[in-house]
């Protein structure tokens, strides 16, 4: 007897689409506070797609009202209730943000941080020409410091229920690229934090992990001089000859931040199709 034949009947009770989700589901009932997305081409997007995909709740806070109307298009089709606005250049900002997380759902179960801005200033010229101290301050504040005061303030929330916290990182972290600058600095801290914290919430079962994603054209991305150039040099080095899209992100977020993943923390896991494995590619541009 056939009890489910999956490509039976178009028009059976139960749609494909559902078994699916009940068959894969890692992220059931799990509820994740995603702070990052603007629109829908912000890598959050993607991670909320996969997460919403495997089950999770979510809860997206966004920058500025403005935002609003693009942030709902990304989180409404993911069945999300709700959103709330958080500078998290704000402490205070991030105070009402844990508060209203608290009062809507009373824990959580991971945090995803995908955050990052430098004045543009800073990204654009020689590092040593162009570097200012209040351009340091502020992509070290934005960039690097909301990681750990995010994880400060929800801890309570999170405590001893295999909770984990996620952070986006890039290669410019641990190699130097032309114009990324203080930004590589600022993400070479970050991928520390992201240690620290995991050493330090271990106690509390909280994991912290971040993810290095090869460029994406993003809005934080669509500034920047010669990005185009920068994804075709990707793309044609990488081992797997192509860029990544943000649902690849998105698919590597969801198990870091399942219970699939239990036994990881304090890990910088790329994902950028082998870029950072290769170095003089094939040889081919020399003589
Ligand atoms: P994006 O512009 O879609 O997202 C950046 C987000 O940061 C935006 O939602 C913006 O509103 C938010 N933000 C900036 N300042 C803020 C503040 N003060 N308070 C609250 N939110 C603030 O771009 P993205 O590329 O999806 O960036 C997400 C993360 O991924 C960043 O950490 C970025 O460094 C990282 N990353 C990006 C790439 C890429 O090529 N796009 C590659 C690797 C890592
Ligand atoms: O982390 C990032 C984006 C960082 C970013 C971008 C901007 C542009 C607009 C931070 N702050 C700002 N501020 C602005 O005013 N990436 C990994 C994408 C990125 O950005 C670059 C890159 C790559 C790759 C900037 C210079 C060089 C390479």
């Amino acid at each position: 007897m056939i009890i489910f034949d999956l490509n039976y009947d178009k028009k059976s009770f139960l749609p494909i689409a559902m078994l699916k989700l009940f068959l894969m589901s890692f992220l059931k009932d799990k509820k994740f506070l995603i702070v990052g997305v603007a629109n829908k081409f912000s890598i959050a997007a993607g991670i909320s797609k996969s997460m919403a995909d495997q089950g999770a709740d979510l809860f997206l806070s966004y920058q500025s009202e403005r935002l609003l109307k693009k942030v709902s298009q990304v989180g409404d089709p993911l069945g999300c209730k709700n959103y709330y606005e958080c500078d998290v250049s704000d402490d205070d900002s991030i105070d009402s943000l844990i508060k209203e997380v608290e009062a809507k759902w009373g824990y959580l179960d991971g945090i995803v941080h995908a955050v990052g801005f430098a004045p543009a200033n800073e990204l654009d010229g020689n590092f040593v020409d162009v570097a200012t101290r209040e351009g340091f301050k502020i992509a070290h504040d934005i960039s690097v410091f909301s990681f750990t005061a995010l994880a400060q303030k929800a801890k309570y929330l999170m405590k001893n229920r295999n909770a984990s916290l996620l952070t986006l990182s890039y290669l410019g972290a641990q190699r130097t690229l032309p114009n990324y600058n203080v930004m590589g600095i600022a993400k070479a801290a970050l991928e520390s934090t992201t240690r620290y914290l995991a050493n330090s919430m271990g106690s509390d079962q909280i994991r912290v992990n971040a993810i290095s994603a090869g460029p994406v054209k993003t809005l934080a991305a669509s500034g920047v001089k010669s990005f185009k150039k920068m994804l075709s040099y990707n793309e044609s080095r990488a081992p797997l000859k192509r860029n990544i899209t943000t649902e690849e992100v998105g698919n590597a977020a969801a198990f870091l931040c399942s219970d699939l993943a239990s036994g990881i923390t304090g890990e910088i896991l790329y994902v950028d199709a082998g870029f950072n494995i290769t170095a003089m590619g094939d040889l081919s541009e020399v003589n």
